[in-house]
């Protein structure tokens, strides 16, 4: 599966990034350098060999660097995040892909964040959401499939991303919070739905053999254990309060 990931180091702006969980509270920006700490940790016990970006000052939202691109085998797609505070955020990553990929892009009007894009096998689901329109959308789909995959368009309805609410935990197994499990598309897969009280648990990481899971959605987790995979628990209090979860904080890829 995957054996390179890329993560940003958060700056002491991070506060001042976008949020619509202000109820959640202002995240504690020593709290959240100790869990984006033991996220790199995890990433590097899992098998990752894993580039650690500095800070990138002026955007408090950088270390959320899954919105910068959508990586595969062949090729890395430059984003065209949507909201304009993070735009700029890909040029920071234009070079360090450089190194590793083939690059493709997605141009104005065209926006995509790279939490809409979920890849399973060779097949993408990019989600149209309030950061990622039609136009870019259908840009994705048209470089991947002349790449020789399949794109199907879905709507995000409420929600950041879509990858907030469905992400792949096993072999043909999708993890998904209750707004998406009607959606016609996934029914190919096989779904474990969260309870609505635990729908930000929908955001895990599989990274082949290691599963990693936010701590503290224990119905969820029970439902994860029956897989089988080695599951990593982590503390993403700091990260949650920013709209953030487990796969934002990296990129991955195959080398
Ligand atoms: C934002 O609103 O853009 C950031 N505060 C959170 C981005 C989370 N990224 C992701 O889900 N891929």
């Amino acid at each position: 599966m995957f054996n390179r990931a890329i993560v940003r180091i958060p700056g002491d702006d991070y506060a001042q990034g976008l949020t619509s969980s202000a109820h959640l509270g202002s995240p504690d920006i020593t709290l959240f350098k100790k869990q984006h700490k033991a996220y790199i940790d995890a990433l590097i016990n899992a098998g990752m060999e894993t580039d650690i970006l500095e800070p990138l000052n002026g955007y408090p939202d950088a270390c959320f660097v899954e919105d910068t691109a959508v990586i595969f085998t062949e090729a890395a797609v430059l984003c065209n995040p949507g909201a304009a505070s993070r735009n700029a955020e890909k040029d920071a990553m234009e070079p360090v892909l450089t190194q590793y990929k083939k690059l493709e892009h997605i141009e104005a009007p065209g926006t995509i964040d790279g939490g809409d894009v979920l890849q399973i096998g060779r097949h993408f689901f990019i989600g149209i959401s309030e950061r990622t329109n039609r136009t870019g959308a259908e840009q994705l789909a048209s470089i991947v499939k002349g790449y020789g995959y399949t794109a199907d368009l879905i709507s995000v309805g409420e929600g950041l991303h879509f990858k907030s609410g469905v992400n792949q935990v096993a072999e043909n197994t999708l993890l998904v919070s209750p707004e998406f499990k009607d959606i016609p598309q996934l029914q190919q897969y096989r779904l474990l739905i969260t309870p609505p009280e635990e729908s930000y648990c929908a955001n895990c990481l599989f990274l082949g053999t290691t599963l990693l899971v936010p701590k503290g959605f224990p119905r969820t987790l029970s439902l994860l254990e029956a897989l089988g995979n080695k599951i990593v628990l982590l503390d993403m209090s700091e990260t949650r309060k920013m709209d953030g979860g487990l796969t934002c904080l990296s990129l991955r890829f195959s080398q």
